[in-house]
């Protein structure tokens, strides 16, 4: 990780040096010392001190975010439409540092992006590879903001979760895992096309407090029976949430399963895990 100097970070957030030392010495910002005793700032601490205070980023290319300033005045499926890798990361980041969470940005830019880029092929043959290419400035640039999260701590609670069989959808269950990471939750994704026996294996491992499954392609009903039968047989202490635009083709799933549309609801149920009093 990026250690930055508090000039930099002083310079970067246009405060005086002065502040942002006074601020360390507070505990406001955590930092180590050099050898020489000058302070310096993990890349993500200074993150994460930018969306608690509210600071605005006037000089971004000090964070190795130079991307930052250029995507501000564009729509987030323009810059994924013209297939900007780097746009994408900027745009994302740019409003994670103003404070939205990967939630708000999952449930509001991104999927707004991915629907309406959805719709290109039916005009066109180059509608597809647009569609195509901006799937992976998007993969890009949340695989950016997902190594800016914090992980939560070893002793914190674990999720697991996938997409099904067949369905080969890496945004949602990618969007999921970081959403929860976001608010604490160890998360285990495993990913697109995962068999229900794996994501079975994978619960019996690591023991969670929350699985999930995250479905986008329709499930053809005797796959659906599979995993309802495989998600009944976890134990009762585990939280069940399915969720995806196609999740309805699960079918009937036992009582205890929670059928959530959103990330940001889904990021409510994790907090409810860290801490337990907040769910009730
Ligand atoms: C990218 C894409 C692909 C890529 C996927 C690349 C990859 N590796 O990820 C590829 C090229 C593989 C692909 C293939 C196909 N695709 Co496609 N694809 C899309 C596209 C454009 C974006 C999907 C996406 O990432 N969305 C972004 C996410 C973030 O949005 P979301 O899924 O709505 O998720 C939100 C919520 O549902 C929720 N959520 C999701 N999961 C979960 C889980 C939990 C637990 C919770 C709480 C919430 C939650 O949170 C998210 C944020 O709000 C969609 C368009 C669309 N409308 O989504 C079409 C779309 C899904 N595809 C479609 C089609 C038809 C296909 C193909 C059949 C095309 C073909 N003829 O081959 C194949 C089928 C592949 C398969 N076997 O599954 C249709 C589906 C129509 C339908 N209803 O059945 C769509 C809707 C396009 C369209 N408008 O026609 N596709």
């Amino acid at each position: 990780m990026r250690l930055l100097t508090t000039r930099e970070l002083a310079d970067a957030i246009g405060v005086s040096e002065s502040s942002l030392k006074r601020w360390v010495d507070a505990g406001k910002i955590a930092a180590t010392r050099t050898e020489g005793g000058h302070r310096r700032i993990e890349l993500g601490e200074a993150m994460r001190f930018i969306r608690a205070s509210g600071s605005s980023v006037v000089r971004p290319d000090l964070l190795d975010l130079p991307e930052v300033t250029a995507a501000r005045s564009k729509r987030f499926v323009d810059v994924l439409r013209a297939g900007d890798s780097a746009g994408a990361r900027g745009w994302l980041l740019a409003r994670y540092l103003e404070g939205r969470t990967v939630a708000q940005l999952a449930d509001g830019p991104i999927r707004e992006a991915m629907h309406e880029l959805g719709e290109l092929w039916r005009h066109d043959e180059s509608g597809i590879y647009v569609e195509h290419r901006a799937t992976d400035a998007c993969l890009h640039a949340v695989a950016h903001l997902r190594g800016m999260l914090s992980e939560p701590p070893s002793t914190a609670p674990v999720a697991v979760g996938a997409a099904p069989t067949e369905d080969l959808y890496l945004l949602p269950s990618q969007l999921v895992a970081m959403s929860l990471v976001e608010v604490g939750v160890q998360a285990v994704n495993l990913g697109p096309d995962t068999p229900y026996t794996a994501l079975a294996a994978a619960v019996a491992e690591y023991a969670p407090q929350l699985v999930w499954l995250s479905v986008t392609a329709p499930l053809a009903s005797a796959r659906a029976r599979a995993y309802a039968r495989c998600l009944e047989a976890l134990p009762d202490s585990v939280q069940i949430v399915v969720g995806g635009q196609q999740a309805s083709s699960l079918g009937a799933l036992p009582p205890r399963v929670k059928r959530v549309a959103t990330l940001g609801q889904l990021a409510a149920v994790g907090a409810g895990l860290v801490t337990p009093a907040a769910a009730n």
